[in-house]
């Protein structure tokens, strides 16, 4: 397929804080609201290429706002080409660094790229990397927070399970061991067997007694252990792994697909799941499946699920697309589950469009 011929006139960042139908509660603090940073690319040829960036803090979307203005500047007038695109900017931000929010703002200009050239082969985003719509199964990452009691959270997790999800995920880390084992142990017993329920750390804790939990996790019926340490420790995340029987998962914090080539060289964990607009937007996660397929490893997405919905339908080791419905209350038409299993939307690029009142509604910036 030749590309279309695409060129880049404006970048347009609207930063909002959506409302959360459940807080996520981690070990690492608690987020109330979606801050969002909405990106249009509009083009010399009248197709607009869209995607969002989450924040986290919304602090956060102001300056990455910023970010992108400088990004504009360097890319204005030429070609809608990702990978010339990306090797401009790697040049740009060398002295500074591809890191962080610079990171995050040339993954969401490379999403809307990429959705711009879907949009304009009048294809969908899967379709643009050689693959079909297809549905591509789900677990629930909403809610189940930290400071839940054991009987609450077993009634949000079968909630979270209804709608045919066939797994949710556990957010643990309290100061007692035994604490989380008692929330684990009523969550479980709570779902059906045949459905899955993965743990997630949040980097709270050191080696040693990450094996210790991970441990008495063991035999509990766990799915995989989520970044039980700090993120970057692929040692300690490598004795973790060969240490405790329950696979553990890390990536949401791979920067770059380097960190993700240097942890599975540490054999630092059982399967990954990078972060859309940490591992480098479409381009970088096209790298990053690569990756993975290489080495034989399941790959999982996480969070912005409606454009990672197309990303694992091409994922040779496709493993769990995390959903989230975050973005939903300003997305002119949100993801829809199905059995279990995220829509890939049929229609032209990866889907997202603005519900404009909704954004007018939620604006901070
Ligand atoms: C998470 C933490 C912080 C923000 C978003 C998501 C979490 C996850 O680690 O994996 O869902
Ligand atoms: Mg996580």
């Amino acid at each position: 397929m030749t590309p279309p011929k695409l060129t880049i006139r404006s970048l347009r960042a609207v930063g909002v804080e959506a409302p959360m139908a459940r807080p996520l509660g981690t070990s690492g603090g608690t987020i109330r609201v979606a801050p969002l940073l909405l990106i249009d690319l509009e083009t010399e040829e009248g197709v607009t290429g869209r995607s969002y960036l989450f924040c986290y803090l919304p602090a956060a979307a102001p300056a990455i706002a910023r970010v992108l203005d400088e990004v504009l500047r360097v890319v204005k007038g030429g070609r809608v080409s990702p990978p010339e695109i990306g090797a401009k900017l790697a040049r740009h931000f060398f002295l500074i660094g591809v890191q962080g929010i610079v990171r995050m703002a040339i993954a969401g200009l490379d999403i809307a790229c990429w959705d711009a050239l879907a949009v304009a082969a009048g294809t969908p985003l899967v379709t643009l990397l050689g693959g079909a719509p297809k549905p591509v199964r789900a677990y629930n990452s909403n809610g189940l927070s930290l400071t839940l009691s054991p009987a609450a959270a077993a009634d949000e997790a079968e909630a979270l399970a209804a709608g045919g999800f066939r797994a949710v995920k556990l957010r643990l880390g309290r100061p007692a061991p035994e604490d989380d084992l008692a929330v684990t142990r009523a969550v479980r017993k709570r779902l059906r067997d045949d459905i899955a329920l993965m743990v997630d750390f949040n980097q709270a804790l050191g080696v040693d007694e990450a094996v210790r939990r991970g441990r008495a996790l063991d035999g509990e019926g766990i799915y995989w252990i989520e970044e039980p340490v700090r993120h970057d420790d692929y040692t300690g995340c490598a004795r973790i792994a060969r240490e405790v029987a329950t696979p553990v998962q890390i990536g949401e914090n791979f920067s770059g697909v380097h960190a993700m080539e240097a942890a599975l060289a540490a054999r630092a964990c059982d399967c990954v799941m990078p972060d859309l607009e940490r591992i480098g937007g479409v381009s970088g996660w096209r790298r990053a499946s690569a990756l993975a397929a290489a080495s034989g490893i399941e790959m999982s997405s996480h969070l912005f699920p409606e454009v990672s919905a197309h990303l694992l339908a091409v994922t040779p080791t496709c493993h769990w697309l995390e959903y989230v419905d975050w973005a939903s209350p300003v997305l002119a038409e949100p993801l829809r589950i199905v059995d279990g299993a995220a829509v890939v939307p049929a229609g032209p690029g990866s889907g997202l469009a603005w519900n404009e009142e909704a954004v007018a509604r939620y604006r901070m910036l």
